[in-house]
């Protein structure tokens, strides 16, 4: 690898990925990959935080190979694996465990939304599911993390367990930085745009999803609830127009002014009809690739292969460091 900062990020396979997914999330990493070292992963461990029917998380793992080499991730300049392939993810998740509070935890705010989601099944991953992220972030000695600004919060946790780690045993880890994309860092809720939109809502009318045709794409933002008066302008006391400029922009790069201008005088039918047209012309292609590259699953598995075995090395060197500071014999292979 050339002698560029390192980034690293990570997308659960936990469901068909949104808009929100996207704009949030890989369209910087497509951006992001040529100035930095990248490592992409799927975060396949922390999906097993909330229960998950195993033929439906493998087929959703695959899926999410294929969208993040369909979204312009070139395996060439970047590495991208599962997190359960490079078994030092979860090995050093437990040291950093010993390194961390009960309290930091309980008062995640995704922590809490999530109980609150699956009352039937608050377990002790889904409370660890920070500690679990920053080992994946401090394996590669990271220093930059592009995340949605909904992971602000658990990496802030991992810049803490970080310097705690390093003010006993020296400097082991690079204290990592965040990178929240300028626009569309947080795309809400076609159904409540006070909520974030999340590809697990149960209101399939909430999100539009990378995987969703032109026809209803368009007819869940025909859906999409807006606010009483007439105007297309970005403010906070509308929020349903406000995400739908933001949504509309992050799409067609225009600013806010130029699609406040553009809309002036027209009605909200018009106006959502143009945000499904600009979304479907993004998401239609990439979609179609997407299942090109899906149908060689043989391709799929040398590519995760490969990235394993390049994320494996760099993360063994980390660990390794790791387990001798804290005292840990090293294994004489005789
Ligand atoms: P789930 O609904 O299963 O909890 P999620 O949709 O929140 O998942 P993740 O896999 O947890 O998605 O997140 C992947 C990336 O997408 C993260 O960087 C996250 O910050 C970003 N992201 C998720 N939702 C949004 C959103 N509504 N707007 C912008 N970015 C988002
Ligand atoms: N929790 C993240 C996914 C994730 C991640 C990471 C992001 C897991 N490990 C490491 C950045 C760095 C989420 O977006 N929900």
């Amino acid at each position: 690898m050339e002698d560029k900062k390192i980034l690293f990020s990570a997308i659960q396979p936990s469901g068909i990925l949104t808009i929100g997914n996207y704009l949030g999330a890989i369209k910087n990493f497509k951006k992001l990959q040529d100035d930095y070292n990248s490592i992409f992963s799927l975060a396949d461990l922390h999906t097993l935080t909330v229960r998950q029917d195993p033929a439906v998380l493998r087929k959703n793992t695959y899926e999410l190979a294929a969208l993040y080499l369909a979204c312009g991730i070139d395996v060439e300049k970047s590495i991208l694996f599962a997190q359960s392939h490079v078994s030092a993810h979860a090995e050093l998740a437990w040291i950093l465990n010993t390194f961390c509070y009960p309290g930091e935890l309980s008062r995640m705010t995704q922590f809490k939304d999530k109980s609150r989601k699956h009352e039937d099944n608050i377990n002790m991953g889904l409370m660890d599911y920070p500690v679990l992220m920053a080992a994946d972030i401090l394996l590669y000695q990271t220093e930059l993390v592009p995340i949605g600004a909904d992971q602000k919060q658990h990496l802030e946790l991992a810049r803490d367990l970080a310097i705690r780690f390093n003010n006993i045993y020296g400097d082991v880890f690079k204290v990592p930085e965040g990178y929240i994309g300028k626009s569309a860092a947080r795309v809400m809720s076609l159904a409540d745009p006070t909520k974030k939109m999340s590809k697990s809502d149960a209101n399939l009318n909430a999100f539009i999803s990378m995987d969703d045709d032109k026809d209803t794409i368009i007819r869940k933002f025909k859906r999409a609830v807006t606010d009483s008066d007439n105007k297309i302008i970005v403010s906070p006391e509308k929020p349903g127009i406000s995400n739908l400029l933001t949504i509309y922009c992050a799409f067609t790069e225009k600013s806010f002014e130029q699609a406040e201008q553009e809309f002036d005088g027209k009605g909200y039918g018009d106006f959502k009809i143009a945000v499904g047209q600009a979304v479907a012309d993004v998401v239609d292609p990439i979609r179609e690739e997407k299942n090109k590259i899906l149908a060689d699953k043989a391709y799929l598995d040398s590519v995760l292969n490969m990235g394993a075995e390049m994320a494996e090395r760099l993360a063994y060197r980390t660990l390794s460091k790791v387990y001798k500071k804290v005292g840990l014999v090293p294994r004489k292979r005789v």
